[in-house]
């Protein structure tokens, strides 16, 4: 281990939940870590960072930062809170958690968190092996990546994708449902450098946001209609004889039942359902199916929709008809985790789960599960995640916080939204005063992270309050007693993951970052049933879905004229950095993209004031019109926080949940618009 008294320069790893995961080098100065830059050295992020790590020191340093635990003063919510010792806190969790197991049983406590800190011990170890033995209520942690990763895993048997760095060679690159000038840079690096060499880079998307303003061809679509343009292509791919039949036949299943079935996808009809013009339609499927390498980065925004997951499973299907895998930089890239897959189960040992059929519930529906169950969640334990301002219908979810029977216990790094309504809060240290590995869901890397600075105040990580939190409940040493050290070897052995078989934590120690040992171009076997690419999937149908990619129309949930796409912003992570005053300023304001002509008919100018609202609640936000959208589509960016009280998008969000992985569906709900005035 370093010495933590010297100053100097430490290595990093970037801990937000960001595809990217930039290996980082953290100059340190009197104790504290004063300037943040990229690591030149790592061969994907090759020393650039974003403005919001450069600007990390700030958050790491900030006044704000919590010290020590603190026990609610007054009312909920509210920012009225005394000091107390660890011993304090750590006895008023014991003893209400062992009275609430006594007389309501276990499942009336629930964790909630997500990946506010992506370091695998602090986002999925010790907390979950503590929950499991607990036999708390489990989470469904569906808020992010599910409804996609399930709809892919159908086509594709798991997070296996292109090799990023190979992706420089294609020549054309499609950006599908994904804002990567803001959420994933370095792919907007690799696909600059590609169009050096010739590669012509498209956009698909409901918003012409930076990445559509950096592509050569932007194609703007309705919400939720992506199923049917990418089967619009296949159309004419397979009726041009654009197919690679000889791909379909030997690697994939069911490119017949396909192929017939995707005869009704006409341009025309694709037209009327997606909003592209059929010309562009043929146009696309030919530019495609005609240039190789291809790749396609498959974006999250189209997964937040009740058609999510399938969305995303019919455009996987794409590379296999162009028999694009094949091709070095073509393919595309989902999520890529499966390469870095480690032994999870060994860390979060489900099985000390005793009762198999424990509730489970979605994180999705936080606001139903505090406000509506028979049987009631009467403690919530928080931590790496700020339901308050993430989680969909916040007026729902703000009523269940605000519950005076609701034993809240939030742990975070500041006061956020959700700790003001915490009973009981705990200081988290930052990812920089901890050991733990990382592993990136789109690049080939693990990274280490060793401490780089003294815990901050009375501070503690993760892992740290889940062991106090076990001695506390008299939870068994020989669980709860590992070190994080102990932790990180036990989920590199055992993994079964070829990949990385070789990595040790001794290696991570020396080197920093290892890439995982990947071979071809895909997987030789996939873990399908079949093994191949599944166009055609039997388990879907044994599920009730169709088993062929389809287009199924979002739920016309109300008769409101607008759909209201609220996604990520540049200068926020969610809704951390939001916070700031300096990363508010930088966004200047909430917008709301309008087209013009729907602005005309409301009478509603740029720059104006526009109160938006359906039956769940409204937001007030500053109308930005032209033509970044289609007509009918109203689109913010943002998840600001209660600095900006009137732009909490998702009191507006549905919290209903999507086709797939009882996905989150942030982007289907149906709006209404109308001017300002005070
Ligand atoms: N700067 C920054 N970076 C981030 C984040 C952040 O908040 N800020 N968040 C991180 C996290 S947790 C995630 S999951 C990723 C998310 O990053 P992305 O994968 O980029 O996902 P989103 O930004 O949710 O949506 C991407 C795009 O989908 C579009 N979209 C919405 N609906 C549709 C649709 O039906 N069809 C099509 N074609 N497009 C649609 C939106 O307009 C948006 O431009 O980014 C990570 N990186
Ligand atoms: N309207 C709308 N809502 C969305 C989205 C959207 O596009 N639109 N995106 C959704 C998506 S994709 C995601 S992933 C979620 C993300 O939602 P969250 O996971 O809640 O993300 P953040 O808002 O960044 O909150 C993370 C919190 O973790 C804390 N934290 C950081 N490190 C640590 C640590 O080591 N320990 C502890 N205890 N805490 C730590 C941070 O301070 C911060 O308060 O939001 C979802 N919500
Ligand atoms: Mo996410």
């Amino acid at each position: 281990m370093p010495d933590l008294r010297e100053d100097g320069l430490y290595p990093g790893v970037c801990p937000l939940d960001c595809p990217d995961q930039c290996s980082l080098l953290l100059h340190k100065a009197g104790g504290k870590i004063v300037k943040i830059e990229g690591d030149p050295e790592h061969p994907v992020t090759k020393g650039s960072i974003c403005h919001k790590v450069r600007r990390f020191p700030e958050r790491l340093n900030s006044e704000e930062r919590l010290k020590y635990p603190m026990k609610r003063t007054g009312p909920k919510p509210g920012k009225e809170f005394a000091r107390i010792s660890w011993d304090e806190a750590l006895s008023m969790i014991g003893t209400r958690w062992k009275k609430l197991i006594s007389q309501y049983g276990p499942e009336s406590i629930l964790p909630y968190s997500f990946y506010g800190n992506m370091g695998i011990l602090s986002a999925e170890g010790l907390d979950r092996r503590f929950f499991h033995y607990l036999g708390a209520s489990r989470l469904d942690r569906a808020i992010c990546n599910s409804a996609g990763s399930e709809g892919y895993r159908y086509t594709m048997g798991g997070s296996f994708g292109t090799d990023p760095e190979d992706t420089k060679e294609a020549k054309l690159i499609i950006f599908w449902g994904i804002n990567a000038v803001s959420t994933n840079m370095h792919q907007t690096s690799l696909a600059q450098a590609a169009r050096k060499n010739g590669a012509m880079i498209v956009t698909i998307d409901v918003h012409k946001n930076q990445t559509g303003r950096l592509a050569d061809w932007f194609i703007p679509i309705l919400p939720g209609t992506d199923s049917a343009l990418a089967l619009g292509m296949m159309h004419v791919l397979f009726k041009e004889n654009l197919a690679d039949r000889s791909f379909l036949a030997e690697h994939t299943v069911g490119y017949k039942e396909l192929e017939e079935h995707a005869k009704s996808y006409t341009p025309e009809k694709v037209s009327s359902i997606t909003g592209v013009p059929a010309g562009d339609i043929i146009k696309l499927a030919k530019l495609y199916g005609t240039t190789s390498p291809s790749f396609i980065r498959i974006g999250n925004g189209l997964q937040h929709h009740d058609n999510g997951g399938m969305n995303i499973r019919t455009i996987s299907c794409l590379p296999a008809v162009s028999g694009q895998w094949q091709v070095k930089g073509g393919g595309a890239i989902k999520g890529n985790s499966g390469y870095l897959s480690f032994n999870s189960q060994a860390l979060t040992r489900p099985d000390l789960l005793q009762k198999k059929d424990t509730r489970v519930i979605n994180m999705n529906q936080l606001g139903a599960a505090l406000t509506q169950l028979k049987e009631p969640v009467r403690s919530l334990f928080v931590y790496n995640s700020n339901p308050a301002i993430v989680a969909p219908e916040s007026t729902k979810v703000r009523k269940g916080l605000e519950r005076e029977d609701l034993f809240t216990v939030v742990h975070d790094l500041f006061l956020t939204e959700t700790a003001q309504y915490a009973d009981l809060i705990l200081p988290a240290s930052s990812s920089f005063e901890n050991l733990d590995f990382y592993t990136s869901y789109w690049h080939h890397y693990i990274h280490l992270q060793q401490p780089a600075l003294a815990k901050y105040g009375e501070a503690k990580s993760n892992p740290d309050v889940f062991r106090l939190l076990a001695k506390e409940m008299n939870f068994p040493e020989h669980l709860f007693g590992a070190s994080d050290e102990q932790l990180i070897n036990e989920a590199l052995e055992g993994h079964g993951n070829d990949c990385l078989k070789k990595v040790t934590f001794e290696e991570l120690k020396e080197k920093g970052f290892i890439k995982a040992d990947r071979k071809g171009f895909l997987p030789e076997k996939l873990p399908t049933p079949s093994g191949k690419i599944e166009l055609y999937s039997s388990t879907m149908e044994k599920k009730g879905f169709y088993p062929l990619p389809v287009h199924t129309p979002l739920l016309k949930e109300s008769d409101l004229p607008f759909l209201f796409v609220p996604g990520p912003n540049h200068q926020f992570l969610n809704s951390t950095f939001a916070e700031s005053n300096v990363h508010r300023k930088l966004e200047k304001e909430p917008k709301l993209h309008m087209h013009k002509q729907d602005a005309e008919k409301l009478g509603i100018a740029d720059g104006d004031s526009v109160k938006v609202w359906n039956s769940r609640g409204e937001c007030i936000l500053t109308a930005v019109i032209g033509e970044n959208v289609l007509q009918g589509v109203l689109v913010s960016q943002g998840l600001w926080s209660d600095q900006t009280p009137n732009a909490l998008v998702n009191a507006l969000t549905p919290d209903r949940l999507a086709d797939m992985g009882g996905g989150a569906v942030f982007f289907s709900g149906r709006v209404q618009a109308e001017k300002h005035t005070e």
